[in-house]
Order: structure tokens, then sequence, then C-alpha cells
């Protein structure tokens, strides 16, 4: 190993298999001297080779030239969907033994840490791209297990648009910018994504999905995950089961406000990479729990839909999730191109135990996620870059390439051999080599499209009668700026059309917004994505009623709210503040997890009623109440006339009451909130806590931080802010 290397991290962060490997390659320059990458010591780095001191520079200035060679070599690729993304190390610890359906070891080892790295993305926008995009997650997770590297390569929508991988193209050529003019970034609302959604009737129920506060998070760490396909998992008497993967973070599933979303893209397009960053180098590290909903291989066919469709769930009423294990991240990457950039997962990337199904749509990925990367990576050695390595030993006949890093010893790169005994060696399946589950299929080869896939609609209006009302608003106003946004009144009709079909109100609204009518006689918008010799009535959606009018699992609403674990509370302060009050109520939000920021009119420190100097950590002018969960002013005469006097103060108040945050006052800065549009509606909101006894206020403002939102407060639905 080079001198100048250092094997691990230092003993205070979180050590495995994993960190012990990459530290390996870790490379730190603090204290070291400068050289070039021959390792000849530079003397000057700072003026190139020149014919006298105001001379043209020569061409034989071989630092110049590899320094400047380098960095025109910087750029690769973007992936040319989940561009923008973030990462983070982490480790997986099972709760139960789960050998009766699978032989996965790290699913069978309670007493093992699994180490693994994930990146969460958003699909549409490029890599600098806003992290507060309405968009769908990736949430791919590496798991490096002592079997191999096994990759989940999910979203946090448990459905997608289409059912069969062919489509993927065009799918997100109509989402990406528009190609004359490459507008607009990262966003679905315009003419072309909604276009091809509107001829896609299989889009309808990830179309819900997408438009409902799902796309919004508030927190990656807030998030569900979903594998979405249906997996195999296997066990050691060959006996398989179907599996669907779940993610369920412990903090509950929350979003933002749209209009919150749009400020915050403005403000701090990183909103959501901070947060996780920020999260971890504080201790807070960020838990999700993995379930399983098994079904065994008997029951393929008993629910009304099929399991190799991707656009179901499987409700969680009809196959409840059984939660075996915890994911917890604690460690940020060292470096975000070499890791988080460089990471390439493959849902191709399995251990014995877990294997595929039929689903078109994973049938496809298995293809994609490794072409991907051959051009991303750079050619076909992309698994020996430290973040792709397993942390187990890989042997095998395959040889150079571009950037080859192992050096393969000895005379045999074939198999058979007799050179080299034979080795590498295959593998008994009892000693852990993969077979594949001998699933018995006997077909004819066509292009087409099982029967069992036409029903579009039933789980579109699952989701969206399982869903609030204040949540249901939120879909009606998605789909009305969305489509607004569309310029083609024929593709605005033809989605009203589509939504009528999910929900006659659903699609009356929407209609009522963009000022049309939903038409009388549909359109049918099969006509154009069947094969050119089929019969339009094979392929026209079938209406199905499901089982279930309504399912719990599906509302964010009935998400956990009991802690304020790492949300952000904002103090609004100015000279004279009541440093008793401000004091008591921080002490007792950081007690419950909460962090606390004082915003004041300027930076630097403000002097309080008695004389403390305390220190401001953003003023007016850097923060904005989008970037908080909370808001809280304290009282102090001096302090409160200064605060009504601050139209940026007020306005941060009016915000986050417009997006339904927990607010609260000491009674003595009532003035600030009656300088507010909201001031009328103080008393009949559960939201807003005034009070001139601390220890209460604080209670109760810590209830209001852990319910995330009063949506109910949007009613009227427009509130100026
Ligand atoms: Fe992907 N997808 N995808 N996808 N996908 C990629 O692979 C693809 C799909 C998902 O953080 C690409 O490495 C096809 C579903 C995530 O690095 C590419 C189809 C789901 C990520 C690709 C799908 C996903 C990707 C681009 C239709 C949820 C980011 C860069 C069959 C289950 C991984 C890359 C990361 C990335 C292909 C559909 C999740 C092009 C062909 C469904 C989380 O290979």
């Amino acid at each position: 190993m080079a001198k100048n290397k250092k094997a691990v991290k230092p003993a205070t962060e979180p050590t495995n298999l994993k960190s012990e490997q990459l530290g390996q390659f870790r490379d730190d320059a603090g204290g070291r001297q400068m050289t070039t990458n021959t390792g000849l010591k530079i003397n000057d780095d700072q003026n190139s080779l020149k014919a006298g001191d105001r001379g043209p520079s020569l061409l034989e200035d071989f630092i110049l030239r590899e320094k400047i060679t380098h960095f025109d070599h910087e750029r690769i690729p973007e992936r040319v969907v989940h561009a923008r993304g973030s990462g983070a190390h982490g480790v997986f610890k099972l709760y139960e033994n789960q050998a009766a359906v699978t032989k996965a070891l790290f699913l069978n080892d309670t007493e093992t840490e699994t180490p693994v790295f994930v990146r969460f993305s958003t699909v549409a926008g490029s890599r600098g791209s806003t992290d507060l995009a309405r968009d769908v997650r990736g949430f791919a997770v590496r798991f490096y297990t002592q079997e191999g590297n096994f990759d989940l390569v999910g979203n946090n929508m448990p459905v997608f648009f289409i059912q069969d991988a062919i489509k993927f193209p065009d799918l997100i050529h109509a989402v990406k910018p528009e190609p004359d003019n490459e507008i607009p970034q990262a966003a679905s609302a315009h003419d072309t994504f909604w276009d091809f959604i509107s001829l896609m009737p299989e889009s309808a129920h990830m179309v819900m999905w997408a438009m409902s506060d799902r796309a919004l998070p508030r927190s990656y760490r807030m998030m569900e995950g979903f594998g979405v396909h249906t997996f195999r998992f296997v066990n050691a008497e060959g006996v398989a089961s179907f599996v669907k993967f779940h993610w369920k973070p412990l903090l509950g599933v929350h979003a933002v406000a749209w209009d919150e979303a749009q400020n915050i893209s403005g403000k701090d397009p990183d909103f959501h990479r901070r947060d996780l960053w920020d999260a971890i180098e504080s201790g807070n590290f960020p838990e999700w729990e993995l379930g399983v909903q098994i079904v065994p291989e008997e029951d393929e066919f008993k629910f009304d839909f099929d399991l190799l469709d991707s656009t179901k769930i499987i409700p969680e009423e009809l196959v409840p999730v059984q939660r075996i294990g915890k994911m917890t991240l604690n460690r940020n990457p060292d470096n975000f191109f070499a890791e988080t950039e460089q990471v390439a997962f493959h849902l191709g990337h399995i251990v014995p135990g877990i294997d595929f199904t039929n689903d078109p749509l994973l049938q496809g990925r298995l293809f994609s996620y490794t072409d991907t990367q051959l051009l991303r990576l750079g050619g076909p050695n992309f698994q020996q870059i430290p973040i792709n390595r397993p942390v187990v030993p890989v042997h095998n006949n395959q040889r150079d390439g571009f950037s080859r890093q192992n050096i393969d010893a000895g005379k045999t790169s074939y198999s058979p051999n007799s050179l080299n005994n034979n080795s590498p060696e295959q593998v008994k399946a009892e000693q852990g080599g993969y077979v594949t589950f001998p699933e018995r299929i006997e077909a004819s080869k066509i292009r087409a499209r099982s029967k069992s896939f036409r029903d579009h609609f039933s789980q579109a209006r699952l989701f969206f009668h399982s869903q609030s009302d204040p949540e249901k608003n939120h879909i009606v106003d998605a789909l009305s700026f969305e489509l607004g946004k569309v310029k083609t009144i024929a593709i605005r009709e033809r989605m009203l059309g589509i939504l009528s079909l999910i929900d006659k109100g659903l699609a009356a609204e929407v209609a009522y917004a963009l000022g049309l009518h939903v038409p009388q006689v549909l359109e049918t918008p099969v006509n154009k994505s069947i094969p050119a010799d089929a019969n339009v009535e094979d392929y026209e959606p079938v209406q199905v009623e499901g089982p279930l009018t309504r399912s719990e699992a599906l509302s964010m609403a009935n998400t956990v709210k009991d802690s304020i674990q790492t949300r952000k509370v904002a103090f609004l302060a100015a000279d004279g503040v009541n440093e008793k009050a401000l004091f008591a109520v921080k002490e007792a939000i950081e007690a419950e997890g909460g962090a606390v920021n004082v915003i004041a009119p300027r930076l630097g420190f403000i002097t309080s009623l008695n004389d403390e100097q305390i220190q401001a950590d953003e003023s007016f002018l850097t923060a904005a109440s989008v970037l908080f969960d909370a808001v809280y002013v304290p009282g102090g005469g001096n302090s409160v006339a200064s605060i009504e006097a601050d139209p940026d103060a007020v306005h941060f108040l009016n915000e986050a009451f417009k997006h339904c945050k927990a607010i609260a006052a000491d009674a003595d800065a009532m003035q600030v909130l009656e300088a507010t549009y909201f001031s009328k509606k103080i008393e009949v909101d559960e939201g807003v806590i005034v009070s001139d006894d601390t220890a209460t206020l604080a209670a109760n403002f810590i209830e209001a931080i852990k319910q995330h939102r009063f949506w109910e407060r949007e009613k009227p639905r427009k509130i100026p802010a």
C-alpha cells in the first residue's frame, strides 16, 4: 500500500468489512508533499513553463499538461435517469432468521451486520437539478453480503408507469426536457409527458402516486422505499415464494407542500442532500425497517391482479408487511464522485435465496443496468471501482479492458484448463453456487401483453379513495398545475377522460380548474399503443372492482407522528428578547431531539432583556421559513416590536402558516402574530400555540410539531403569503 494512504478511517467512525476495504483506497493529502501522478515532487504548481516571464508557454511543460489534461477529462456521462442523487453508508441488521423462506445468508444470520451503501435520487432532472422537483425518488440499496453484492434498486413509490421495459425509453423521452429547447428541467409539467401518459392508461395508478405528496418528501429520511417488482425467495429446500420488498422509515412518511417545494428549489436546491448529510454528521442516523410481503408460490393466481404487473401493489390488508430487519445509515461518503457517482447498482446483483420473476419490467431492467454502466463508467471493469467491489473474493476468467485494476497472475484465463488445476472452480449449490429457480415454462414465442394486465384503474381508485381530504385536494391541485402547464388542449382533455375512469369527482374538479368539461365520449387512448395488427378490444382496459375500497397504509395521514427528532425549529428574536423563555423552549425542543436556529434581523449577537449575548444562527436575509418545520416567537418588548416591524419576519410567519406548520408565540409576543394575515384564525387552529406559561407552551408546541402539518388549515384553499 502506498505510504501516503490511510488504511482505515479514524477510530471514531463505524468500521465494517466494507469501510475497511474502502479505507485501503482512501487518500488524504493533509500534511503531504505535492507530486505529479508519477510521484515527482512539484516545486512550482502556480506558474507554467514559459520562454521568458512574458513569453509563450512551452509544450514541454509536462506539469501543466498533466494537470490540464486530467481536468479536461474529469466529467463522465450523468445517469440517463436518476442523475441527481445523494449517497450514504450504513449497516443492515436482521431481527429474525428468515430461513423458512430464503436461504440468503444475510437474511439467515441475526448476528452479523451487513454493510450497505444507499443512493437516493430524483428521476427526471440533471445532476445539478433541484432536490424538490415533483418526481419519483430512487431508493437504491446495496448490501455487501458474505455471498456477494445484493442490490435492491427501488423507488419511493411501489408501482411504475409502464408494464413492459420496452416502453421505458419512450416514457423517459417524454418526461425529460423537450428536445427542441431543453425545457423544462426536472419537471413533468409539460406537453410531452402528459401526451404520453394520456395515451398510456396503464400509468393511471402511478400517476396518482406521482401527483400525491409522496412526490414531495420532507426528507429522504422520511420516505418509504419499495422494490416495486415481485421477486422470488427460495429456501434451502428449493421451495420458492413470491416477495415484495418495503422500506419503512422510523421517522414516518412526511411531505412538504407544493408551494413550499417550489420555494425550497430556489432557497436551497440541495435541501434533501444537505438534510441527509447533516443528519448523519450530527449522529442522527436515519433508520428504516426492511419489510417483506410473502406470497406462497401456489397463491400466484389468488389475486384479482397479476403479481407480475408492476403497476399493482399487494394491499397490506391482503398480505401484511412483516418487518424483518433494520437499516441504519451512519457514515457520509468521503468523496461524492468516487462513491455516490461511481456506484453502479443493478437489480441483477443477487445472492442465493433471491431470484427474479417474469415481470416484463424487471426482465428488461436486467439488461439495462449493466449496459448503462459500461458507457457511464467507461468499460467492463467498473466492478473493480472501490465502491462497487464486493467484500468477498472475486475470481473468474474475465480479463483486460480499459482501466483493469486487478493484476491477474498465472497463465490460464480459460476454463476448462489443466494447467491451473481447472481453477477457478465452479461451486456446488450446497456450497453457495448460484442456481436459478427452475420455473417451468411452456410457451410460444410472442410479442404480447397478458390479458391479466388490463385492469389499469381499480388500484388508482383505491389509492385516491384511501387518501385524507387534504391529500385528495393536493392531488387535484397537482393535476391542475401540471395539466395547466400543458399547452395542447386535446392532451388536457384526454387526461380528463382518463381521470374520469379513476374517479368522476376528481376529473370534475380538475376540469373546473382547467376551465374544461370532462369529455363524455372518450377517445380510445390505447389505439396508439397497441401492436399494428392487434384488435383494439383485446387491449381495451377492463374495469375491475377490487375487494378493498380503502387501504390505510396508502395515506400519509396515518403515518407515525410520535417524535420531533431532527425537526428544525426557527426562533425569531431581536435585541431585548426574553432569554428565559427562549432558552426554556430551546432546551425542551432539544431534549426531544429537535434542532433550534435563532433567526434575527442581522447576523452576530443579539442582546437579551437581561443583557445576555445570544448568537444569531441566521438572519432574515439568509433564512426562510420553508427551510424549517416550525416557528416560535419568544416575548420581550423590544424584540417583539422589532420583529413586528420587520416585513421579512412577518412574511416568515405568514408563509409558515400557509404551509400548515406549527407556530408558537409567548403571550406578550402576540402583537407579532397580530401583524400576520392569519391573526383572526388563531383561535380555531390547533397548530398555533400562544401561552403566557413557558412550560405549557413548550409542551403543546412539541406536540404540534409531532403532527408535522395542519393540512386542514388549507380550507378555504387559497392562503396568501
Ligand atoms: Fe431504473 N434505471 N429503469 N428503475 N433505476 C437506472 O441505471 C431502467 C425502474 C432505479 O442510484 C439506470 O445506473 C429501465 C424501476 C433507481 O444509481 C438505467 C427501467 C425502478 C436508479 C435504468 C427502469 C427503477 C435507476 C440509469 C424500465 C424502481 C438509480 C443509471 C424497465 C423499482 C440507481 C443506472 C442509482 C437507474 C433503467 C425502471 C429504479 C438506465 C430500463 C421500475 C433507483 O439502467
